[in-house]
């Protein structure tokens, strides 16, 4: 595999970049087609694009053999853009690399190696085997990985990419001092929280939420304000639930709770050793893990979301102490935060439980990524670190 930086491409693929920046449009045309990667790809000759794909879903059709099908008998001597190293093994679907080679493509261009151990290299060197020319074009690698900064971090690391949402008002608060809350954001806020529901492969909550709010954490196809036609796109994501996750030490969360009954599979993970035996509902499974400083360990729960549920991003919409906890182990890559134009005043309660601070050395930083005006709120998007 050759890799080729932008400023070596010669004049006769100096279309290639536009290529590869549609392959990677194209994958995330999906929110999420968890546990599989997003993935797009252009197949082009003579400098036309004769056909392109993205993966939709686990179980439907890799974004290759999506292409090729629209390219037909003009895939022969064409060249293929793939924003992920074609697959080589036979999981939901066969292994895309032997339809490209079928196809009779004579170059493949990728944007980075698939670290799915099953792949991790053995499409290119199958391509290459079969004389397919394969390069890797560097310079759109940290675009393609940033499509897919979940698929990657569990894959490299064992771990999901963690997204907390909070609202607040402008003043810091979430809630009057007796707790009201609800609504403190408008309805297009609410909307957007739901795309991001749509998009996790699990939503994780704490206790307190649950015996407080009740909550459902589900998806509802009439509260996503989006196009027809990103409705259509995501069509399957829209009727799935992502998994939902309870964070319950003393396995306090009640048969009747909303978020057990409300469709979709449930995971609740405690240190209370008198579980076993304990049912609550079919679709809801306990499962008791390790303890930090007698609460539970949040690491080992996104350890296990990661390897045993194939976890790719999480989502945490939790309370004050579970959120505050999550940022004080420092297991959150990224911070969504609503900001709604109200104050509730500094009898309210607080946005994080998070004290004991002694010196400003100490105070986590976040670096601004974006921010929008959503209806009539903020919308803040931060990543850890500075
Ligand atoms: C590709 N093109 O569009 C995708 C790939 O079980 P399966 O058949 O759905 O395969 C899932 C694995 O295939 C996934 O973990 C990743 O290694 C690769 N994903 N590969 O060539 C695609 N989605
Ligand atoms: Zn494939």
């Amino acid at each position: 595999m050759k890799s080729v930086p932008n400023t070596q491409l010669g004049t006769l693929v100096a279309d290639w970049p536009i290529h590869m920046q549609r392959a990677i449009e194209l994958s995330s045309s999906v929110w999420t087609a968890t546990p599989n990667p997003r993935v797009g790809c252009v197949i082009a000759k003579h400098g036309a694009i004769i056909g392109e794909g993205w993966h939709a879903a686990p179980g439907q059709a890799h974004a290759e053999v999506v292409a090729l099908d629209k390219a037909g008998e003009s895939a022969k001597a064409a060249t293929a853009f793939v924003s992920l190293e074609p697959c080589s093994h036979t999981g939901r679907t066969g292994p895309c690399c032997e339809s490209l080679i079928a196809s009779g493509i004579q170059q493949v261009v990728i944007a980075a190696l698939d670290p799915n151990p099953a792949v991790a290299g053995s499409g290119v060197e199958q391509m290459e085997r079969a004389g397919i020319e394969v390069y890797h074009m560097v310079d759109f690698e940290q675009k393609a990985r940033s499509v897919n900064a979940g698929y990657f971090k569990r894959r490299e690391e064992g771990l999901p990419f963690v997204r907390l949402k909070l609202a607040m008002s402008l003043d810091g608060r979430t809630a009057l001092a007796d707790g009201r809350s609800k609504w403190i954001t408008g309805t297009a806020a609410r909307g957007d929280v739901q795309r991001l529901r749509a998009s996790a492969s699990a939503v994780i909550t704490g206790i307190n939420t649950v015996l407080i709010d009740d909550p459902f954490l589900t998806v509802r196809s009439s509260d996503l304000s989006i196009s027809d036609e990103e409705r259509k796109l995501n069509a399957t994501l829209i009727e799935r639930q992502p998994l939902r996750v309870i964070i319950d030490s003393q396995l306090q969360t009640p048969g009747t709770a909303r978020i057990l009954n409300s469709g979709g599979l449930v995971k609740v993970y405690t240190l209370n050793e008198d579980f076993i035996g304990k049912a609550l509902a079919d679709n809801v499974e306990i499962i008791q893990t390790g303890s930090c400083n007698k609460r539970v360990n949040l690491q080992f729960v996104l350890e296990s979301l990661a390897s045993d549920f194939s976890c790719n991003e999480v989502l945490i919409e939790a309370g004050p102490s579970l959120s505050g906890a999550f940022i004080e182990t420092g297991l959150v890559d990224e911070l969504i935060l609503y900001i709604a134009p109200k104050i509730l005043g500094s009898d309210g309660k607080p946005l994080l439980a998070i004290t004991g601070l002694q010196s400003l050395d100490e105070c986590q930083g976040f670096s601004v990524q974006k921010l929008t005006k959503i209806g009539e709120d903020i919308k803040l998007t931060l990543r850890a670190g500075q």
